[in-house]
């Protein structure tokens, strides 16, 4: 008979509450949860294909270990061989071991992605293992991501998560800036799935929404207004925006007066641009800049809000600081409808370290941020020879090659690297570079609570799923694969016995008493709505509540936070910090060549490419054949009149080349993107040999970051460009046959 189970979909921030049907170990269907306290029965797709990955043959049970052919080094002829756990952790340990003993701390580095946010037991092991490991060489996916948010929330607020949120429940204008909610269902502003219906009441409240993006999105028809606007030009509009603000007058701190240092100084730094050359460089008419200056400015629950799109271009630090500020001065920060900080559960921020230019990269001199260095900085300190050099890499929960900018550039690195640990569920493009793949159990065989993740809640709740299925490989989460890695490396790093001692006796600790669920009880005891040291307070949250509640606790909207939320030591905004004041030169010198950098746009490359994600799928979930079946969405959208001077026609084939390389992808020719620009999904380009996925590799698409460039990065913040790459598109063929790629029937057996 069927049972029911109630959890939170963990495959984006949006966390939207989940219904799993099942019958034993067998899921049946996965609907929305109605009465789930954040998404209220909204889903997207792709929460329908965890139960594929549940169920997938190609999910690695075991560790994965190379044999090499020549031991020299890896190549495409080694074999796979399925281990024993204690054997592959002994041999990861000891290889990791001999490096850092023989090489120094350096020699080793750490690489998590993506899915390590949406892992309670990955990001609760985060801080021990870089503590053990005790290396600078430290990469996460947030620099291919949104690094540029953390480093002015850093600066202006004094810490890199104290993030502000969109109050997109009660803002009357909502300006947004490179984000599509209606398909990545809100960035950075867990709403549940339904952004679309709350900028459609936002709508209907009065209010107004307009969208700033190249292409006109699929969030473009729950706008009033959507504006086309040349990649990385965003600041530009901005520093309009707050220019005409000022000049008219309309500038006011709100409740944050007093609170604020460096008001005057935005006026005189923004008055150095000419408003009809914004308009130029940004392809927005000037009269609009100003009606939109004035409507903002004088709106009763103005915010500005920019996710992606702005983080991963040229000068993103410089547009998120002005994005900010342009939210100061009209008085919305942390106010209603504003921008808001929550107050989550679990307050994780005072365990977290925030920093910046503390120590550089030893290649190229790139400064730290908050303990990490960006990842365009890895390939270099794998292949540069010299003292420090990274000989070692635990890579956890990221697909690099295929997600990170130059996915040739993360191959041949990824070749190079003396040793390369995967902790991984699959045996993908990236891990197929691996020494060793540790597998860590499937999505239904853990409990999951978003540490991270409500630090981007809209409203103040909390909700925890235990595990569906207890199974033989449940043990395997990520906390015990790196637990238990962990424990063997320290104990093979020391010679000492008294320091053997001390760890083992550590470990068994841990072992015994710490695991995520408890970690998730003290931390909510501790937290804003827990029960601290008082046994006796009434309502408190804990874990036992949230279990007792499936569908999660609501724990009230947002609230005022500041002065007393801010991290800087006066309490105050900092408005103009000087790392902004000093990257403006760099901007003014792009903005008197019209835009053009000469690096970055060399006159072959004469459109920019942009990315864009599917509604269905996300790149791991590609191992689920509900959500890729059909046609891939790999197509380039080119506008008419780009198509036609390249003899580009409805059914062709181009060639997109860029400084670092070349993929052959059909055409969408049409009029949502504007002339000068290009823009194709990224996180696909399956077709590498030696992986073992093959619901994938069955309908593979191309990868968009063959075309990205590795040395293309915001220089203030380290943030890969992505977006607004430099392209030539030429037409080298007909498509006359254009077939689905996969049968319903070879992949039906596949999962039988
Ligand atoms: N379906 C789906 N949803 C997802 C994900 C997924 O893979 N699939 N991933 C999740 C993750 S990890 C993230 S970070 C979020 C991202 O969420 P969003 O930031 O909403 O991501 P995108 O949909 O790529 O929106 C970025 C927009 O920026 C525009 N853009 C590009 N260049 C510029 C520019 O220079 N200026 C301006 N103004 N706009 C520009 C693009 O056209 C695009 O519409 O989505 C999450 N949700
Ligand atoms: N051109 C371009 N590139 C982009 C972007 C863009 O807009 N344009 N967007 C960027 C953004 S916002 C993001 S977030 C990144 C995403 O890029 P990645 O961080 O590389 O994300 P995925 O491709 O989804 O890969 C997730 C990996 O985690 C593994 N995994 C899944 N579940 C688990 C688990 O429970 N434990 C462990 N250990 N591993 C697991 C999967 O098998 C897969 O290898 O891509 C970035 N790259
Ligand atoms: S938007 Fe989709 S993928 Fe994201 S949490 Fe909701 S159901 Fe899951
Ligand atoms: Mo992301």
């Amino acid at each position: 008979m069927s049972q029911l189970h109630y959890r939170t979909c963990h495959l984006c921030e949006t966390m939207c509450g989940i219904e799993v049907e099942h019958d034993g170990e067998q899921v049946i269907a996965i609907r929305g949860d109605k009465n789930d306290v954040l998404s209220q029965g909204n889903i997207c797709p792709k929460s329908t294909g965890i139960q594929d990955i549940h169920s997938c043959p190609d999910r690695l049970k075991k560790p994965l270990m190379r044999i090499r052919k020549n031991p020299a080094e890896k190549s495409p002829d080694d074999t796979w061989i399925e281990v024993e756990w204690e054997e592959a952790l002994d041999y990861t340990a000891g290889e990791l071991a001999n490096i850092q003993n023989e090489h120094g701390m350096n020699s080793l580095a750490s690489y998590w992605g993506r899915s390590t946010a949406h892992n309670l037991g990955a990001l609760l092991s985060v801080p021990p293992v870089q503590k053990i490991l005790g290396s600078r060489n430290v990469f996460t996916g947030s620099t291919v991501d949104q690094m540029p948010h953390n480093f002015v929330w850093h600066h202006m607020l004094g810490h890199q998560f104290l993030c502000t949120i969109p109050d997109i429940n009660r803002t009357d204008y909502y300006l947004m800036l490179g984000t599509n909610p209606k398909v990545s269902n809100g960035a950075q502003m867990s709403t549940g799935a339904n952004t679309w219906k709350k900028l459609n009441d936002i709508r209907e409240r009065g209010g107004k929404c307009v969208l700033i993006d190249p292409r006109r999105t699929e969030s473009a028809k729950y706008m009033d207004e959507h504006h086309f606007i040349h990649p990385h030009a965003d600041s530009m509009f901005l520093i309009g925006i707050i220019q005409v603000i000022f000049a008219k007058g309309l500038a006011k701190p709100g409740r944050m007066a007093g609170h604020i240092n460096g008001w005057d100084e935005i006026a005189p730094l923004v008055n150095q641009f000419d408003l009809d050359r914004i308009a130029e460089v940004t392809s927005i008419a000037r009269t609009d800049i100003e009606r939109i200056a004035e409507e903002f400015a004088t709106a009763k629950r103005p915010v500005c809000y920019g996710r992606t799109g702005i983080s991963m271009v040229q000068f993103a630090g410089l547009t998120q600081w002005l994005m900010q500020t342009l939210n100061v001065i009209v008085g919305s920060m942390d106010e209603i409808g504003g921008m808001m900080f929550p107050k989550p559960a679990v307050e994780s921020r005072p365990l977290t370290h925030s920093s910046w230019a503390t120590y550089h990269s030893r290649v190229s001199g790139r400064p730290e941020f908050s303990g990490e260095f960006p990842m365009a900085v890895l390939g270099e300190e794998i292949l540069t020879p010299g003292q420090d050099q990274i000989r070692g890499l635990i890579g956890l929960a990221g697909n690099m090659v295929l997600s990170m900018a130059d996915g040739n550039n993360s191959e041949k690195a990824l070749q190079a690297v003396d040793f390369y640990v995967a902790v991984d569920p699959y045996l993908n493009e990236t891990t197929r570079f691996a020494d060793i793949i540790l597998p860590p159990c499937g999505p239904f065989e853990k409990g999951h609570y978003d540490m991270f993740y409500h630090l981007y809640d809209t409203i103040n709740w909390a909700k925890y799923s235990p595990p569906l299925f207890i199974t033989e490989h449940s043990k395997w989460t990520d906390f015990e694969i790196l637990r238990e890695l962990m424990g063997r490396f320290a104990s093979q790093r020391t010679q000492n016995p008294l320091k053997k001692m001390l760890i083992k006796l550590t470990h068994s600790a841990v072992k015994n008493f710490l695991n995520p669920e408890r970690i998730v009880a003290i931390a909510l005891r501790f937290g804003p709505y827990g029960k601290g040291l008082n046994p006796f307070k009434k309502n408190a949250l804990s874990l036992q509540k949230l279990k007792e509640n499936p569908h999660g606790v609501f724990l009230g909207d947002l609230e005022y936070s500041l002065p007393e939320g801010l991290y800087t030591e006066d309490k105050k905004i900092n408005l103009a910090p000087k790392v902004f004041v000093e990257d403006l030169p760099r901007l003014k010198a792009w903005f008197v060549n019209g835009g053009l950098e000469a690096t970055q746009c060399e006159s072959e490359f004469d459109l920019k490419i942009i990315s864009r994600l599917t509604n269905r799928t996300l790149g791991w979930m590609h191992h689920s054949y509900r959500l890729i079946k059909g046609k891939n969405p790999c197509e380039l959208m080119i506008h008419p009149d780009d198509a036609a001077t390249r003899g580009i026609e409805k059914d062709s084939l181009v060639n997109v080349t860029s400084r670092t390389g070349q993929i052959q992808i059909p055409v969408d020719i049409t009029e949502n993107i504007m002339p000068g620009v290009v823009c194709m999904p990224h996180l696909w380009g399956h077709n590498r040999v030696g992986t073992r996925q093959k619901v994938a590799n069955a309908n593979p698409g191309v990868s968009m970051n063959d075309l990205t460039d590795v040395t293309g990065i915001d220089q203030l913040t380290g943030n890969a460009i992505v977006n607004g790459v430099p392209v030539k598109v030429e037409a080298v063929a007909t498509i006359t046959d254009r077939e689905e790629t996969h049968t319903d029937e070879s992949v039906e057996e596949f999962f039988a």
